[in-house]
């Protein structure tokens, strides 16, 4: 009796971590996709440089405050500070706006659409919102 409730113990103990393990790797790739430093289809990439070079924060959702997220790979802060910037979607165009919560001046970007220079958002940037 004692030993068998030990081996199920066990055995519940292999199943849960076996369910842990699988369920990370169901949600963690699309999430890691996302924000990796390459900008994949589906995603809107914004640059520290203008022509689309320099660090770069790709994302396949919105944002509604860059505030405290940086140029991946890099400690260098997003927010207010992207110069250029694709969207590569495949759906809607993004827009991006001059302040948090998708408010104040915005840009539009359609479907496929590079900029090498952000005119007069250069640098202001703090959300984007498909
Ligand atoms: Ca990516
Ligand atoms: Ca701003």
């Amino acid at each position: 009796m004692g030993s068998n409730r030990i081996a199920t113990r066990i055995l519940a103990s292999i199943t849960a971590s076996f369910l842990a393990v699988v369920g990370l790797g169901v949600t963690a790739s699309p999430a890691s996709a996302a924000f990796d430093g390459h900008c994949g289809n589906g995603e809107f990439c914004l640059y520290y440089n203008t022509n689309l070079s320099g660090g770069v924060a790709d994302f396949s959702n919105n944002i509604s405050n860059y505030a405290g997220y940086n140029f991946w790979g890099t400690g260098g802060g997003l927010n207010d500070n992207a110069a250029s910037a694709h969207n590569n979607g495949n759906w809607q165009d993004v827009h991006l706006h001059e302040a948090a919560n998708y408010s104040g001046a915005n840009l539009e970007f359609n479907v496929g659409v590079k900029r090498n220079t952000l005119g007069a958002m250069a640098n202001r940037g703090s959300s984007h919102k498909w």
